[in-house]
């Protein structure tokens, strides 16, 4: 797969548009991370400071985890939208989101027709949907493609805009660690910092604040954890009733793969979770670049990153485990 910019057209371009729109909707993927509503805010802001009649809609609105970012009070969720409140709009900007449909069904509906989509991203997977698209599959976060399109446009970067877009690459890469940080992402961060971001404030917030249930739900997962393929696979699953157990909400899992993403000898991580909606949803991570987990994802129309990918499945845990724990290995015997 290339690691090209994919796109139809330039910041140049794309900077015009937002110029003449006078009102702007920007959205994000369901069940959104860090780098989705970080995007989708960072953009936002700045785009209220030219001026700019803005909407910022989100599916499943703000996780507790990430409530603190300047503005989350603006991300409306579709059942506020639907109180009343028609949206009109001259473009939709779309941050984060690999296909229209991980904009989620109930946002769909708000959308007005006839209305130019733009869609900026980082995932390889992209669909290369709407009239204008922008994917740099190089880049970490799609964050740090909104921080270089709004300082090339001089669109301003306020403190509040250099958080949110701090947080959205920081969560991508791992606060800066993933073997897609480059010295871009530095740069980028520094400048962010310039800005006002206060990085230790926002580590704090990030990375040392989780709910005591995260961390019981971490000792369950490690009873369960399984080493496979020679010692390269680890793997561990959530059940229905451990999360119901423990009050486990969507965002609590975010970043738990890391714990076995980083045992030594392990090239692919997975970690599976049962759903209420009779899905389980996998999340694979990889540490080799020729153990690429985003095609193992693509099998079961997943998709994601080379090193980061996702996938659900309508199955049983069981049988959802062995599909993909098999395409894992044949992905690893692949690579030897
Ligand atoms: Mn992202």
């Amino acid at each position: 797969m290339s690691s090209e910019i994919v796109t139809n057209t330039g910041f140049q371009e794309m900077g015009a548009l937002l110029r003449s729109a006078r009102s702007i909707v920007v959205l994000s993927h369901v069940r959104p991370d860090g780098d989705a509503l970080g995007s989708q805010l960072g953009l936002a802001l700045s785009l209220r400071s030219l001026g700019k009649k803005v909407r910022v809609i989100n599916q499943d609105g703000v996780p507790d985890s990430i409530a603190f970012l300047p503005g989350a009070e603006f991300i409306e969720a579709p059942e506020q939208v639907a109180a009343g409140n028609a949206i009109d709009a001259d473009i939709v900007v779309v941050c984060d989101t690999a296909s229209r449909k991980r904009v989620g069904d109930d946002v769909a509906p708000f959308i007005p027709e006839g209305v130019p989509w733009l869609n900026i991203d980082h995932h390889i997977s992209n669909e290369r949907y709407g009239d204008y698209y922008y994917i740099d599959p190089v880049s970490p976060a799609t964050g740090q493609i909104i921080y270089q399109f709004l300082k090339s446009q001089n669109f301003p970067i306020d403190r509040d805009v250099s958080e949110n877009l701090f947080v959205a690459i920081s969560t991508d890469t791992g606060s800066f660690q993933f073997p897609n940080t480059t010295a871009e992402t530095f740069r980028a961060g520094a400048a962010l910092i310039d800005q006002g971001a206060a990085v230790g404030d926002i580590s704090q917030a990030l990375y040392e604040n989780y709910p005591l249930r995260r961390i019981l739900l971490l000792g369950e997962l490690l009873k369960v954890l399984e080493i496979g393929h020679g010692g390269q696979r680890a793997s561990w699953a959530m059940t229905l009733e451990m999360a119901e157990r423990l009050g486990i909400q969507a965002s609590d899992t975010d970043g738990l793969i890391d714990h076995i993403r980083s045992i030594e000898g392990v090239v692919v991580a997975a970690f599976f979770q049962e759903g209420e909606d009779g899905y389980v949803r996998a999340s694979l991570r990889s540490k080799d670049p020729r153990v690429d987990v985003c095609v193992v994802c693509q099998k079961f129309n997943g998709g994601g990153h080379k090193l980061a990918a996702g996938v659900r499945l309508r199955a049983s845990l069981a049988e959802a485990q062995t599909k993909v724990l098999n395409a894992i290995d044949e992905a690893l015997e692949r690579s030897d």
